[in-house]
């Protein structure tokens, strides 16, 4: 038995931990996996027609895609079951993916209960889905409390943009008491730019970051951040496609937790 992944970009933690745990649980039910890595949505659908071609009986999309997106690429597959992970809720299409605004709001809340009020926010690019949920979220937690945001910057999901962001969130005259990052790659990059401007984590400014993909607990200082638990996902994925039962429409949202390590305080 054969399955196909669409992913985005495999040099990205989150993408690549979620193929990992696709590939090893296939294997563990003597499937294999063809992965077909695409630069930009708009190669979706060739990717599509070459793993068609390929004869896989289901595919799983990693690609951060737009409703109408993911409608074409479902009706293009049919009668091909496709599982989706990163478009909106209301794509009618399956879906297996994590609480965006659970996690937003867990960040959010964890930062006021140490009695943070100057928050700024680097999210992820504009053009993903799951980064515009993220950073819903945090600004409707926020707004409960009646707080503004002191910053908002947009990276794209790289360790460098974290580190040019950060470089610019840290540059006013007044520093943020915390920042909310929408990925852990992205966190990476500001904590680097704290310790070039000498500024303290957590003694000056706490970080919280998105995703506790495997290095996130290596950091230095180890990083606070919201769990969603990659390996599941994948292996919920595998299971449901091989299951056979992939006619009804099924969209389950996977809870996410908050992992208290040293980058807040
Ligand atoms: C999302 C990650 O949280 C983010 O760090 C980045 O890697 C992004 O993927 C790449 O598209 S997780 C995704 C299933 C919403």
């Amino acid at each position: 038995r054969t399955l196909g992944l669409i992913t985005t970009d495999l040099a990205l933690h989150a993408p690549s931990q979620i193929a990992s745990a696709v590939k090893s649980r296939a294997g563990e039910c003597g499937a294999s996996v063809l992965i077909s890595m695409v630069e930009h949505p708009e190669r979706c659908q060739a990717a599509l027609q070459e793993l068609l071609a390929q004869r896989v009986e289901g595919l799983l999309v990693n690609v951060p895609l737009d409703d109408p997106q993911a409608e074409h690429i479902r009706q293009l597959a049919a009668p091909v079951p496709v599982l989706f992970f990163d478009v909106s809720p209301e794509a009618k299409v399956h879906r297996l993916a994590f609480d965006a605004e659970q996690g937003a709001t867990l960040g959010a809340e964890h930062l006021l209960s140490l009695g943070h009020r100057r928050i700024a926010l680097l999210s992820g690019p504009e053009s993903s889905v799951s980064s515009r949920a993220r950073l819903a979220g945090w600004q409707a937690r926020l707004a409960q409390d009646e707080i503004v945001p002191c910053a908002i910057a947009h990276g794209d999901w790289s360790a460098a943009s974290g580190y040019e962001k950060g470089h610019q969130l840290l540059a006013g005259s007044t520093l943020p008491d915390a920042i909310l990052v929408a990925n852990d790659q992205m966190a990476l990059g500001v904590m680097r730019a704290c310790a070039e401007k000498g500024v303290a984590v957590p003694g000056q400014i706490s970080v919280v970051g998105f995703d506790d993909t495997a290095d996130s607990a290596w950091f230095s200082p180890p990083l606070t951040t919201v769990r969603q638990a990659f390996r599941i996902a994948g292996e919920r994925s595998v299971e449901w496609l091989l299951s056979g039962s992939t006619d009804a429409l099924w969209q389950t949202q996977l809870p996410v937790t908050l992992v208290e390590r040293h980058s807040s305080a």
